[in-house]
């Protein structure tokens, strides 16, 4: 156990090992089942530590432990300071955290502050203690509209479909007031002006950090606070991303959030070493991300518009350089993100038609949720290979979801009885849901579960599995696996690799072509034709084989990436 410094240390003097990590999403409930109910846990995550070490990560972030009745996977949280029996118990996140460390893994949790459970101890007391109680100032609870308060109080929607208001029943059994939940019904938001609610959370993250946690990504980050007075959004909430409305949207990216996020960054600070953290914001644009992270704020933000970005040379260069610019000028260290547990899973996205053409759905990303439509895998894996090696020679961090390293595909054809997805009962079907990018990674390349656990998984896996299994991808030359493995390698051993700046190079318009001192250079061909590559180059690692352009010059195949030494 670590404990805070007894003086405040000097961040600055510290390695910010943030700036330049790779952190491993573990998906908990998806990743290893070590006790065999088929829902990984503790256990299972404890036994894989050192795939993961031999991966070469730096970091796993693990998902949601807490005790939580599941309405959304753990992001209804009924104890922040506890785990969840599906997952383990406190003593074994104690042992992990320690074993993990042993590893020379760091440790970042998921904190969930603009919701809790309704189970939560807090939201069960303020529905016994009635209207106009302090428990009810915790959340957020008015009477409705209509003459018998029959009517939401105003017309904000769920995340996951439907209106964002619940009515409950009085003591006294009467309808009586409503709730917000911006999720699901199960997740009531806080009144982040509640005093109490600001202490609690500041009491939570002090709770992990002294059990060595190294670091929180933050929920919804850009949730929190609310404007007062909760007026309606009307028909138009685009309007909001509009650069003269940022930071007006009634519940999102609200300017008075950074206050507490000031509040926090002191905590994290005066422990030794210093704690860290990643919002977990989506935002209308890098200007609007960089608030999160600015000076005495927070140390880093997930960069979303790069996993937004279309399959296409142009706009990754623009985002790539827009994202490093914005951060620059606060001096934060960029993030990458290619996939998570609530977006269609890359291998999927970049394997449909339409991948060259992004987000149809607007800044959110209609393309990141999964939706009917034809998708060529090995095209998409094809693609997703030259967009890891993209992704891990960029200045900043960044961030690999489980299964990503397998090359995993979205299971687009999960039956709609074992889809667990509020997104999916919420919105009857309309919104098929998150399930299939939470499918559990296959481990084995036969048995049960494909080794994921001992008696079958919470989620049926595809049989093709068996053939992206770490057991049949390991020693492949040819594997994603191996891919990533040697990419790490790579990345850890290259001094021009992980934090810092770099350069454009010209190879035309369909390439993404850059440099880093020392000797370093990426190519990435995404355009119909092959291109040559720069004759006194030499091959550090391809996604795919390289091609023969003229006698003696190799030439970068299309949808392939290569690192240079030059
Ligand atoms: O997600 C927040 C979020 O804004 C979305 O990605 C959301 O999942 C999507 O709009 C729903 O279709 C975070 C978590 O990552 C997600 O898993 C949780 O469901 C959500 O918060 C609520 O806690």
């Amino acid at each position: 156990m670590t404990s805070p410094a007894a003086a405040p240390v000097d961040a600055a003097a510290r390695e910010q090992w943030w700036r330049s990590a790779v952190i491993y999403q573990v998906y908990i409930r998806s990743f290893a089942d070590g006790t065999g109910d088929g829902m990984g846990d503790i256990a299972g995550l404890r036994s894989r530590l050192g795939y993961l070490r031999d991966l070469g990560v730096d970091a796993v972030w693990i998902n949601p432990w807490y005790p939580s009745p599941m309405a959304d996977a753990g992001y209804d949280v009924a104890d922040y300071r506890d785990i969840e029996p599906l997952f383990g118990t406190l003593d074994e996140a104690e042992a992990l955290i320690a074993e993990a460390h042993e590893h020379g893994l760091k440790v970042v949790l998921d904190i969930v502050p603009n919701h809790s459970s309704s189970e939560h101890p807090w939201f069960t007391e303020a529905l016994a203690a009635g209207p106009g109680s302090p428990e009810r100032a915790r959340y957020i609870f008015r009477p409705g509209r209509g003459e018998h308060g029959e009517q939401p109080p105003n017309d904000w929607q769920s995340a996951f479909g439907g209106g964002a208001w619940t009515r409950v029943s009085e003591p006294d059994g009467r309808p009586g007031e409503w709730y917000l939940h911006l999720f699901d019904a199960g997740q009531p938001d806080f009144d982040w002006t509640s005093p109490d609610v600001r202490a609690e959370f500041m009491s939570v993250l002090r709770f992990w950090f002294d059990r060595g946690v190294d670091g929180f990504r933050i929920d919804v980050a850009h949730g929190l606070t609310k404007e007062p007075g909760l007026p309606d959004i009307g028909d138009d909430a685009d309007r909001f991303l509009a650069a003269d409305q940022h930071g007006q949207h009634p519940h999102w990216d609200r300017l008075d959030v950074q206050e507490v996020y000031e509040a926090w960054r002191e905590v994290a600070d005066s422990y030794d070493p210093p704690r860290m953290f990643c919002a977990e914001a989506w935002v209308a644009s890098p200007d609007r991300l960089v608030e999160y992270v600015k000076e005495g704020r927070l140390h880093t933000a997930f960069n979303f518009d790069f996993v937004r970005a279309p399959w296409d040379a142009e706009e990754l260069r623009s985002i790539i350089e827009t994202s490093l610019d914005s951060h620059a000028t606060v001096g934060a260290a960029t993030t990458w993100v290619l996939s998570n547990h609530d977006i269609v899973r890359d291998v999927t996205r970049f394997g449909r038609p339409d991948a060259d053409e992004g987000a149809p759905g607007g800044r959110r990303g209609g393309h990141l949720h999964a939706g009917p439509g034809p998708v060529d895998v090995e095209l998409g894996r094809k693609r997703a290979r030259a967009a890891a090696l993209l992704m891990l020679a960029l200045p900043g961090a960044a961030y690999v979801y489980q299964g990503e390293e397998l090359g995993l595909e979205e299971v687009l054809d999960l039956p709609g009885d074992v889809r667990q997805d509020p997104a999916w009962t919420r919105s009857g079907g309309e919104q098929v849901g998150r399930d299939g990018c939470r499918v559990p990674i296959p481990w084995r390349h036969s048995g049960n579960s494909l080794g994921f656990g001992t008696d079958g998984s919470w989620l049926p896996q595809p049989a093709g599995w068996a053939q992206l299994s770490v057991e049949a991808q390991q020693g492949d030359p040819g594997s994603m696996l191996e891919l990533y493995r040697a990419a790490l390698r790579l990345r850890r051993e290259h001094p021009a690799l992980g934090d810092g700046g770099l350069h454009w190079r010209d190879l035309g318009s369909d390439v993404v072509s850059f440099a880093r001192d020392p000797g370093f250079a990426c190519v990435v061909n995404l355009g119909p034709e092959p291109v040559a590559l720069p004759r006194e180059a030499r091959v550090l690692l391809t996604s795919g084989p390289l091609g023969q352009e003229r006698l003696g010059d190799p030439a970068l195949p299309v949808d392939t990436a290569v690192w240079l030494a030059v």
